[in-house]
């Protein structure tokens, strides 16, 4: 079995880390110092979001230089120390691809913007007119440029141009750059926005949609997508032995197999947004900003879709949090009185899927959402957003505008690791970039490691369970009770064995009947948030978010 089917990823968000010099920015040297930590908790691959030299428009999103370190992160000295380091302790490194765009302080866009003959003209989109294409951080996604007089494509912020992969040259530069790291030891890669790498060159407008730009189909998927990516593989991974996760957006389980596929030569998995947008209203001008209450059904669909298409034939990416995505629990379950046992259960229904789960940090001690002034907040998107839709357009009160972030937003994920309960949480000496959550003094990872029925010690099992239990990463998934909208239960089976997990989702007493496979006497208890399960006859008497998962074997 490929290594990358028994791990657990875990990704780090370089700038709220660890900040080792007290610049207030997390920094490489940082990540290093906490590798033990992540030894302890157990997991076996590093997610690094960018590190590269960037002008920071986004974070770190927008490169203007692929092969140096962004200085406020350390040297290029210090990632390779990383790399060595980690892999000392057995971590693999998986670095971020971000290459449907660069920064426009990138040399390439630097000559190209210059005039229409510069040899790097076509490395990106150039038109002397502009569709009604949005960008995905609002307003159109083609910005003038007086120097030429023409429109560039930028999907992101216009600091964010979309590089043109028709160019061969352009794939070249990515092939080469891609084999720079590996050879210094990356182990994989995880791919930005990998769907959208492939444009309709002849920029179609849309038809329908809400508003003056919109975003649609034509951002994603298009033509010569899976050739590209087939193209990466030949020339560049299938030369070392990586694995890869791609970004997708707009992918569903009926074109995920193009992706991920085993007889595709493509990626390893992907990430779909499909269970992240179940509380999304689609189609409004407000975009991601207008919302509705999760229904569980729909939850439990998507990720059994996603189980069952893929078996055997592709590979599953798990995940419930990342660096674009508010804390699960505050967004979708109870981040106060019941947040320890949300916490679990959450993990209890990610981590026994069958795929390769990726913890975002501060998941693991159950990091909660913020509730900041809008001033506060740093993130492009929301700053865009605040503008476009509530100041310019009046699209959304900024009382909706701000539920909206409270409940969705990127910086929720993006405040500092709590470290202990010390000023800024131990993140760092200096004033951090965003502000601390509040909640630092309850909520840290000094704390977590003290109290052996933490979240951090309930992860920590079950990253072991799915070492060394086989039936976890190789059985069949089928979804019990399918209506219910108060309990999330499937059932692992492979050769006569089985795994039942159950979760209550919600703060009511729920009673749940057991299949008579699972009766008394017939099963061992894998993992529970609760001390102990209140079962009679087949009915299981489940507490507030209480969660557990039995074997038969
Ligand atoms: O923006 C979206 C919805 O609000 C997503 O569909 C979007 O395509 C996705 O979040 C892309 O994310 C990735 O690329 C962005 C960067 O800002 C994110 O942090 C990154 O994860 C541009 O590089």
């Amino acid at each position: 079995m490929q290594w990358w089917k028994k791990s657990v990823v875990y990704q780090i968000y370089p700038r709220s880390f660890y900040d080792s010099n007290g610049d207030g920015l997390g920094d490489i040297r940082g990540i290093i110092s906490k590798l033990d930590y992540l030894v302890d908790l157990g997991i076996d691959v590093i997610w690094l979001s960018p590190v590269y030299e960037s002008p920071q428009d986004d974070n770190g999103y927008d490169i203007s230089d692929y092969r140096k370190i962004w200085s406020s992160f350390g040297t290029e000295e210090d990632m390779f120390e990383l790399i060595d380091e980690a892999h000392k302790r057995n971590i693999k490194i998986v670095m971020d691809l971000v290459a449907n765009h660069t920064s426009d302080e990138h040399k390439w866009f630097v000559e190209s913007r210059k005039s229409k003959d510069n040899p790097y003209r076509d490395y990106y989109f150039w038109s002397d007119k502009k569709n009604n294409w949005g960008s995905f951080f609002c307003g159109s996604a083609w910005q003038y440029d007086e120097a030429t007089g023409e429109y560039y494509l930028h999907l992101f912020t216009k600091k964010q141009p979309d590089l043109n992969w028709e160019n061969p040259t352009v794939r070249n530069e990515i092939w080469d750059m891609m084999k720079f790291w590996m050879d210094k030891g990356v182990d994989g890669w995880r791919l930005d926005v990998i769907s959208s790498i492939s444009k309709y060159t002849d920029f179609p407008d849309y038809e329908n949609g809400q508003g003056e730009y919109i975003i649609g189909d034509y951002h994603m998927n298009g033509p010569r997508l899976h050739e590209y990516i087939q193209e990466m593989n030949r020339e560049v991974l299938s030369k070392y032995d990586c694995m890869t996760v791609g970004e997708a957006p707009g992918s569903h389980p009926d074109n995920a197999l193009l992706f991920c596929g085993q007889d595709r030569k493509e990626l390893n998995m992907i990430f779909t947004f499909d269970h992240m947008m179940l509380d999304i209203v689609e189609g409004t001008e407000a975009g991601k900003w207008k919302l509705k209450d999760l229904d569980l059904v729909d939850l439990k669909d998507s990720f059994a879709a996603w189980q069952n298409g893929l078996y055997k034939k592709g590979w599953n990416s798990l995940y419930l949090e990342n660096h674009d995505q508010a804390r699960v629990i505050s967004r979708w379950g109870n981040d106060t009185d019941y947040r320890v046992e949300c916490a679990k259960m959450f993990a209890t229904i990610l981590h026994l899927m069958q795929g390769t789960p990726y913890i975002y940090q501060g998941e693991e001690i159950g990091m909660v959402n913020c509730r900041y002034e809008i001033e506060e907040y740093q993130d492009v998107e929301i700053r865009n957003a605040y503008r476009d839709l509530v100041l310019d357009r009046k699209v959304l009160s900024k009382d909706d505008f701000m539920e909206a972030v409270y409940k969705i937003s990127r910086d929720n994920a993006r405040t500092p690791m709590q470290w202990n309960n010390e000023e800024h949480a131990g993140f760092t000496q200096g004033q951090p970039w965003l502000r601390v959550n509040p909640r630092y003094k309850e909520i840290n990872v000094e704390d977590a490691l003290k109290d052996k029925n933490s979240i951090f010690y309930y992860y920590k099992n079950l990253i072991e369970l799915r070492h060394t239990d086989p039936v976890i990463t190789e059985a069949d998934f089928r979804l019990i009770d399918r209506e219910n909208k108060e309990v999330f239960a499937y059932e692992r089976f492979i050769d006569g064995k089985s795994i039942l997990v159950v979760a209550n989702f919600g703060s009511n007493l729920v009673n749940f009947e057991l299949d008579k496979a699972y009766k008394i006497g017939n099963y061992d208890l894998m993992i529970s948030n609760y001390e102990d399960l209140d079962i009679n006859d087949n009915i299981v008497a489940l507490k507030p978010y209480e969660a557990f998962a039995i074997k038969n074997y």
